[in-house]
């Protein structure tokens, strides 16, 4: 290969690889649900955003805390397994209670999953609904 034909088609390699990173950055919107089996309040839905190729729940559940006064949520950080979510707006697992917030996905399909790691591990799909559901163990 020439010298120009060998530039030319570096050029297109990087414009090509630049296109797709730009395509995995647009932000995957996802959809938040509050439920409380327990108590059985109606459940509440909030809507964020993933902004980050393959960015983890934890940092779309920040994101709609600064973004939401009607959102918060707490965690613990455990050795082994990373953040714990403890308490979603103002209402905390326990274990005298044997109570804990579950980590439940609707996927766009309608199946719901519930992942097997926390939410400093899930990585989100575009338009997934997570589950935040308060119950027993
Ligand atoms: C019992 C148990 C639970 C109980 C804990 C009750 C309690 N307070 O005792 C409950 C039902 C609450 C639970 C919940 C979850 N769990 Co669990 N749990 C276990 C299990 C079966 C035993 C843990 C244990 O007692 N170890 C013995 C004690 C002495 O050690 P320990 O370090 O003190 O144990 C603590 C941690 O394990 C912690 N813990 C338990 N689960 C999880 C999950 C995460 C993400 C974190 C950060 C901490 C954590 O709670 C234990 C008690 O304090 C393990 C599997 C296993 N065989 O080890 C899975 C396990 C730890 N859990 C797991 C998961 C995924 C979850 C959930 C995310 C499931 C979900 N989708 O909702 C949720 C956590 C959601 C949240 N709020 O963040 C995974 C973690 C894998 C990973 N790399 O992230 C494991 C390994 C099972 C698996 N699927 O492979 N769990």
């Amino acid at each position: 290969m020439t010298m120009p034909a060998l530039l030319s088609a570096a050029l297109m390699l990087l414009l090509l690889s630049g296109t797709s990173w730009a395509v995995d950055r647009k932000p995957a919107p996802i959809t938040v649900v509050v439920e409380n089996t327990l108590l059985g309040t109606a459940p509440l839905t909030y809507t964020t955003d993933v902004v980050a190729y393959r960015g983890i729940l934890l940092g779309a559940l920040n994101r709609l805390m600064s973004s939401n006064q009607n959102f918060k949520f707490t965690y613990t950080e455990d050795p082994n397994y990373g953040p714990y979510l403890e308490s979603v707006n103002g209402v905390a697992g326990n274990d005298k209670d044997h109570t804990y917030w579950e980590l439940l996905v609707k996927k766009s399909d309608g199946q719901i999953i519930r992942p097997n790691v926390g939410i400093g591990c899930y990585i989100p799909s575009v338009n997934d609904h997570i589950i935040l559901r308060f119950t027993t163990w």
